[in-house]
């Protein structure tokens, strides 16, 4: 909350423009100072109180998110059988129980949306933490090599991102929201089932943020390879962690007839979590990986990025 801006500045223009009121009625008009004086009050009154509301609040935010445009159509999400097979290759560490929850593989259709081409960064949330004072400050605005403007805003829950999404569609009379897990996987992986956002290739230090490379996350955008050559999204797998919209249900892959724009169950006591962070190994950094918190958790490895939807 800014003082100057929704306190002091309203009630010195408000105590102005009283004046001007009880000057201009009784001076210039004539009236008496018993009518003039309740005029004068109303006048303060109501510029202190709207002022803040027409000037402010619903300002559209000086905003600077990259969208990138995914086009209708169809693409493959989750794992299929042979992909398992070929993931678990002579690695005695993993066995087909633990894809269980990314299969079955199938042909999924989504309109078009928008996407950040980046995660959410703290400069982006400190202004939705500005005009929404009842929002706590996250943890990577508070701790030391986190709190870069460009760094991922990490530390929030499900909820304080789905307010955020909220908060933006009222600023602009646009509609955002977190990403269904369809809408993230699509934008990850593109249509053709690839294993990580650049192709089948493993992680390395070009591509991700993964597996303590560093203690924390690192500025958005810094990892050129691991960029998706189809939408230009970056950082999908890998830096921090993201929510996704929907809630989890590990038997969703495999029971759901959703074969358009699906959604997720409806309830659920975990959220989606997608993309694996700057902790996890290369098995969480797989686009078809998925990944569940409680929503109201807040860690150091999750952030979020948006959607932009192209259809009310
Ligand atoms: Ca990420």
């Amino acid at each position: 909350m800014s003082v100057l801006r929704e306190i002091i500045i309203p009630f010195i223009i408000g105590i102005l423009s009283g004046l001007a009121t009880l000057w201009i009625a009784h001076r210039v008009m004539g009236l008496k100072y018993k009518f003039v004086v309740p005029i004068a009050i109303i006048v303060f009154l109501g510029i202190i109180v709207i002022l803040p509301i027409v000037c402010y609040n619903n300002k559209p935010p000086d905003w600077d998110v990259v969208l990138v445009s995914i086009p209708a159509g169809e693409f493959l999400m989750g794992s299929s059988l042979n992909q398992v097979k070929a993931f678990i290759g002579d690695n005695p560490n993993q066995t087909p129980q633990i894809f269980d929850d990314e299969t079955q593989q199938r042909e999924i259709y989504l309109d078009s949306f928008y996407i950040s081409k980046y995660e959410i960064t703290n400069a982006h949330y400190g202004i939705f933490l500005h005009a929404k004072t009842m929002q706590d400050t996250p943890m990577s605005l508070r701790t030391q090599g986190f709190n870069l403007p460009d760094q991922p805003v990490v530390g929030i829950s499900w909820y304080d991102a789905v307010a955020f999404c909220e908060w933006l569609s009222d600023s602009t009379k646009e509609k955002y929201s977190l990403p269904t897990e369809a809408q993230w996987e699509k934008a990850a992986r593109g249509t053709d089932g690839r294993k990580y956002p650049w192709g089948d290739d493993e992680p390395d230090t070009n591509k991700a943020n993964f597996q303590y490379q560093h203690q924390g996350t690192l500025l958005v955008g810094m990892k050129p390879g691991g960029t998706n050559p189809n939408y230009g999204t970056m950082d999908m797998a890998g830096n921090a962690a993201e929510w996704c919209l929907d809630s989890y249900d590990e038997n969703y892959y495999k029971t759901s007839r959703d074969t358009a724009n699906p959604r997720g169950p409806l309830q659920g006591e975990r959220k989606v979590v997608r993309g694996g962070s700057w902790r996890d190994n290369s098995f969480s950094l797989r686009c078809a990986a998925r990944n569940s918190f409680p929503p109201d958790v807040r860690r150091d490895i999750i952030g979020f990025r948006i959607v932009k939807l192209t259809h009310k």
